[in-house]
């Protein structure tokens, strides 16, 4: 819980107007991409906000309100073009960011991400126990009533994902009943969990810490109620969960089979 208390900004916050703290390149990308928009979008605003007040302000003398003009090739081509131009100008950034967010190049570590109504399945498919079944857990969000000091409301899980930092990471996602959407700002992740389907996505998280996620597809009753949370640790710390996990998950089955 140390982490949250972190300025980073990897949860909504009150009143927030800006995006979260990006964590992997592609979100950062997506920052960028972002930032180019609004500022076109200001100048553009600008100019428009401008004229529309000059000709309001002073309708008779102005050139721009002169009510006698019945055609002007040359202005209309000018206010084709430049909106064109401008388009253009702005989608050349964007499908290459949509391109480059959509490949995965050969990654380090795979983990499967299954939405069911409420709640999240996580199997890291790249390690199986000794029985040859693969590691697995849910993840379902704390209820109000068992929240402890520091925890988040409506974000905080009883499991999280916990991957390591500065490694490639691919997640695949599908769902088990109906259509879900893994979605975690930070990461840059919006990715439809759809059932039938294996979507993915990679990251490479380049910093430790926690982040968050909600459920973003209507999926339900309780959809507002199945958040995501994944802790990005060293390898070192992401090694020692990983023996945690494997003895634990062998004696709950050992448990089951003697007890
Ligand atoms: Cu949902």
């Amino acid at each position: 819980m140390k982490m949250n208390k972190m300025m980073r900004l990897d949860v909504p916050t009150p009143w927030s107007m800006t995006l979260q703290d990006a964590a992997t390149p592609n979100q950062e990308g997506m920052h960028e991409l972002y930032d180019m928009m609004m500022f076109n979008l200001m100048v553009m605003l600008m100019l428009v906000s401008y004229m529309l007040f000059v000709m309001v302000k002073d309708f008779k003398n102005n050139k721009m309100a002169y009510k006698y003009m019945m055609h002007g090739q040359v202005l209309e081509m000018v206010w084709t073009m430049f909106p064109a131009v401008v388009l253009l100008y702005m989608s050349y950034p964007s499908f290459t960011l949509l391109y480059v967010l959509d490949e995965v190049l050969t990654p380090s570590m795979t983990m499967k991400v299954v939405g069911l109504q409420w709640y999240w399945k996580y199997e890291y498919s790249d390690f199986m126990l000794d029985t040859g079944e693969t590691m697995e857990f849910e993840s379902y969000m704390m209820p109000d009533d068992m929240l402890e000091e520091g925890q988040l409301r409506l974000l905080d899980t009883d499991t999280s994902m916990v991957v390591p930092v500065d490694t490639h990471m691919r997640f695949v996602v599908t769902s088990n009943d109906v259509m879900h959407c893994f979605t975690m700002p930070s990461l840059g992740f919006k990715v439809d969990a759809t059932p039938g389907r294996l979507n993915q996505v990679s990251a490479l998280m380049q910093r430790e810490g926690v982040y968050y996620g909600q459920c973003s597809e209507l999926c339900g009753v309780n959809h507002g109620f199945m958040p995501m949370k994944l802790e990005c640790v060293s390898v070192n710390e992401f090694m020692d969960w990983l023996g945690e996990q494997v003895l634990c998950l062998c004696s709950l089955m050992v448990k089951a089979m003697y007890c």
